[in-house]
């Protein structure tokens, strides 16, 4: 049995039940993949309902439903196979399609999991692409949704582009509907359809840039020097993708050089990016990154019914609502980020850390910690801590790092992993990007703990590091 034959068995059985709930995650993947199967199913006329967690755990295992329906888990439920058995559920109640890693479990769920087959770069919503287009081959219409999943879950991130059967599947598939458009050598930057040009430079730190990087008037007077002009006449800031090519050339091989003149690598300097030609210029919703954010943002806000609307082609309410909560959601980021630099962080010699209480969604202040990185330390990861709201006993602790620290052999995930395992708290993530909850009562041992890991993965992957 190959991949290709779950998702057939999954199909198969999708199209057999009488009636589907499906249960996802609410981030931007869990979003497109509830938007692809409840389409594909309902194009099947199979009713279907769909149920929106944060994460699943015994808390959030009441919100999905006993009943006779189908129960397909997306974007999450392969590592809490044993909450599903602990449920009562049997083999034919429940589908599992997920990315992550799976749980051992006595019980043997359907799973549909590109993991185990070396796919490491798909996400869920490309999982959920592959069943729905063997539901029909007509449902290429949603291979747009699932690049927007699967760069929303920094599946392109670090080859600079999708890769595998994301890219060589999903992204073609897109393409061939011509609602996806492949941008070859663009450049690796975010915003490029709604921050004025100098902005969309200057918040870009991968490749970091001396200069450029985390310098607004630096970006402007670099362009200003190239003779690219920044302004209508109206005074709008242009965007990156409406200047034209040959300016996006000048600007690219300027950018280059000056990597070249610090002595710094160009090969994070370009990335192969996904458009969406049929989408209003200007909107986030131009491209795969912007669109995601969006898509995000309806999440963190408990919303995702909102982005799931959107990824069904609501244009007037639901996304009036979405750029609503993504304006906000950037003002409390700009917030928290200013409360970080305001407040300091304390620095270990493999970390720095701060605590932020009360005062942020636990949703958001990975996002704060990973921008306030750029303006701080940034050879150090930072780590992150705040209350979770539903429970007084838990602390949400999240970490970010850059690429550069990464190359040195640091891995997040694994460090949050190792070190949370013995609270009993999981650890989830990306070696850049990783986040664990764990007893209140633990912090400062758990901030020395992953401090000491951090140490063991840099000096087991070069004496140079030290
Ligand atoms: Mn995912």
């Amino acid at each position: 049995m190959g991949f290709c034959d779950d998702v057939k068995t999954a199909a198969e059985q999708i199209a057999a039940a009488p009636e589907i709930t499906i249960i996802s995650h609410i981030d931007a993947d869990g979003i497109a993949c509830e938007a692809i199967l409840s389409q594909a199913i309902s194009r099947r006329e199979i009713p279907v309902r769909s149920v929106f967690v944060r994460q699943l755990e015994p808390l959030t295992m009441t919100q999905v439903p006993s009943d006779s329906s189908l129960k397909v888990f997306t974007d999450l439920g392969a590592g809490q196979q044993n909450l599903l058995l602990e449920r009562g559920f049997r083999e034919k109640e429940v589908i599992i399609v997920d990315h992550h890693v799976s749980q051992p479990c006595k019980r043997q769920y359907t799973q549909v999991n590109c993991l185990p087959y070396g796919h490491t770069r798909m996400s869920a919503a490309g999982v959920s692409y592959l069943i729905a287009k063997q539901l029909d081959g007509a449902n290429i219409d949603l291979a747009k949704l699932a690049v927007i999943g699967n760069v929303g879950d920094m599946m392109a991130r670090e080859k600079c582009g999708l890769v595998g059967p994301a890219r060589d599947i999903i992204v073609e598939d897109g393409v061939r509907h011509q609602s996806v458009e492949v941008r070859k050598k663009d450049l690796n930057c975010y915003g490029t359809a709604t921050r004025p040009l100098y902005l969309s430079l200057a918040y870009n730190d991968d490749p970091y840039i001396q200069g450029i990087s985390n310098n607004p008037e630096g970006a402007r007077q670099f362009l200003k020097r190239l003779g690219i002009r920044q302004q209508k006449s109206d005074g709008r800031w242009f965007v990156w993708e409406e200047i034209p090519v040959e300016e996006r050339r000048i600007i690219i091989s300027a950018l280059a050089e000056q990597l070249i003149a610090n002595g710094e690598r160009v090969d994070r300097l370009l990335a192969e990016t996904y458009g969406f030609p049929d989408e209003i210029p200007r909107t986030p919703l131009r491209n795969a990154q912007e669109y995601a954010t969006l898509l995000n943002a309806c999440g963190r806000w408990s919303k995702p019914q909102v982005g799931g609307a959107i990824l069904r082609g609501d244009r007037g309410i639901a996304y009036r609502d979405a750029e609503h909560m993504l304006n906000n959601h950037r003002a409390i980021i700009r917030n928290l980020l200013q409360f970080i630099l305001d407040s300091g962080v304390k620095e270990l010699e493999n970390l720095q850390y701060i605590h932020v209480g009360g005062r942020y969604p636990d949703t958001i202040v990975g996002i704060g910690a990973g921008m306030a990185l750029s303006k701080l330390n940034s050879a150090k990861p930072i780590l992150i801590m705040c209350e979770v709201p539903e429970d007084k006993g838990l602390t949400k602790v999240s970490m970010r790092t850059n690429e550069r620290v990464v190359e040195k052999g640091v891995d997040l995930q694994k460090a949050l992993n190792d070190a949370s395992t013995e609270y009993g708290g999981g650890g989830g993530g990306h070696k850049i990007a990783a986040g664990a909850y764990i007893p209140k009562t633990a912090e400062q041992e758990f901030v020395n703990r992953v401090n000491r890991i951090l140490g063991e993965q840099l000096a087991a992957a070069g004496p140079d590091n030290r």
